[in-house]
C-alpha cells in the first residue's frame, strides 16, 4: 500500500547560483494519492526489489513488495523514471505509521523511532542500482530526491536467516564525525563499502571538479557564492543513501577518472548545520 497523503517536504538547497543542489537526504515531497505496491505478496526474500516511475513530470512513484526477509539484503533499484533517482530507506519504530515518519523527517530534531537505513544511491534513468546491506526486523519506507513530489512505498522487514558475509569491495570509504577516510577510489563501475563509523547519518556524496578548481572554490560556492564556472558539476555528481552511525554497505558506483569534492550535505539528527560546514569536504582523486 502507497502512502497516500498531501504532505510538502523539504527543500532544495539553494547552492551555485542558477542551479539548485537537490541532495538532500531524506527529504521527500508527497503529494497526490491513489495507486498500491505493485503486486509481489509476501514471500520471504533475500532479495528486496525497488522501482520508481513518474507518473507526470516531476513526480515519483515507489514501489516495493510487502515484505521481505531481513539479514544481508540485496536491494535492486530499477529507475523507470526520466530522471536521476535514489532508493533512500528509512525505518520507523515506535507503532509510528508512515505519514508519521515523513513528516517528521522534514525537520529536526529527527526523534528516535526514525533512522535512515541505507538503499541504493541516485541511479541513472533507465539504469538499475544495487547495494548489500543487513536490514534489520522492522517497518520501512523507501523515497528519494528531495524536491520533488510523489508517493513513497512502504515495506516490512521480517527476521533474518542465517549470518551471511556482505560481498567484496574494491574500494572504501569511511565516514565519521566529521570527514572522510577513501581508499582504493578506480574509475569505471566498481563495488564500494561505505561505512559510517561516526554518530550522525551521513552520505558521500562525490562532485567532478573542475579544472583548476580548489576545494575552497567548492566550499564558497556552496556557502553561495557566485562562481562561474561553477567549481563542480552538479549533473554528474554521484551520491550513496544515508547510513546512521555504525551501519554500513556495499554498493556499486560508477565514476569517471578524476578530481571529485567528496561531500555531505545531511544535518545531525538533532539539527544544525549541513556536514560539509562541520568539515565534511574531501578531495579526492579517481585514476
Ligand atoms: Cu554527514
Amino acid at each position: 500500500m502507497l502512502l497516500c497523503a498531501k504532505e510538502a517536504m523539504v527543500i532544495p538547497r539553494p547552492c551555485l547560483r542558477g542551479c539548485t543542489i537537490s541532495v538532500l537526504i531524506g527529504t521527500l515531497l508527497i503529494s497526490g494519492c491513489g495507486g498500491g505496491d505493485r503486486p509481489s505478496g509476501e514471500s520471504a526474500r533475500t532479495r528486496l526489489t525497488i522501482s520508481v516511475t513518474e507518473p507526470s513530470r516531476g513526480k515519483f512513484r515507489y514501489f516495493a513488495p510487502k515484505s521481505v526477509r531481513g539479514g544481508l539484503v540485496e536491494i535492486v533499484f530499477d529507475n523507470a523514471g526520466e530522471m536521476r533517482h535514489k532508493a533512500q530507506l528509512w525505518r520507523v519504530g515506535g507503532g509510528h505509521t508512515v505519514a508519521e515518519a515523513v513528516k517528521a523527517a522534514r525537520g529536526r530534531p529527527w526523534p528516535e523511532w526514525l533512522v535512515t537505513a541505507g538503499g541504493v544511491g541516485d541511479t541513472r534513468p533507465d539504469g538499475r542500482g544495487r547495494t548489500v546491506q543487513r536490514l534489520p526486523p522492522g517497518r520501512y519506507y523507501v523515497g528519494g530526491h528531495l524536491g520533488e513530489r510523489g508517493m513513497v512505498a512502504r515495506f516490512r522487514v521480517t527476521a533474518g536467516g542465517r549470518p551471511r558475509k556482505p560481498p567484496a569491495a574494491s574500494a572504501r570509504v569511511m565516514t565519521r564525525d566529521y570527514g572522510f577516510r577513501v581508499s582504493g577510489l578506480r574509475a569505471g563501475p566498481r563495488r564500494i563499502k561505505f561505512r559510517n563509523a561516526g554518530r550522525q547519518p551521513h552520505q558521500a556524496y562525490f562532485a567532478p571538479m573542475r579544472r583548476g578548481a580548489t576545494l575552497a572554490d567548492v566550499r564558497a560556492a556552496l556557502s553561495g557564492i557566485r562562481m562561474e564556472p561553477p567549481p563542480i558539476s552538479l549533473k554528474r555528481s554521484r551520491q550513496t543513501a544515508v547510513i546512521e552511525g555504525g551501519n554500513e554497505l556495499v554498493t556499486g558506483l560508477d565514476l569517471d577518472s578524476g578530481r571529485y569534492a567528496l561531500l555531505c550535505f545531511v544535518r545531525d539528527r538533532a539539527g544544525g548545520p549541513i556536514h560539509l560546514e562541520k568539515g565534511m569536504a574531501a578531495e579526492v582523486t579517481v585514476r
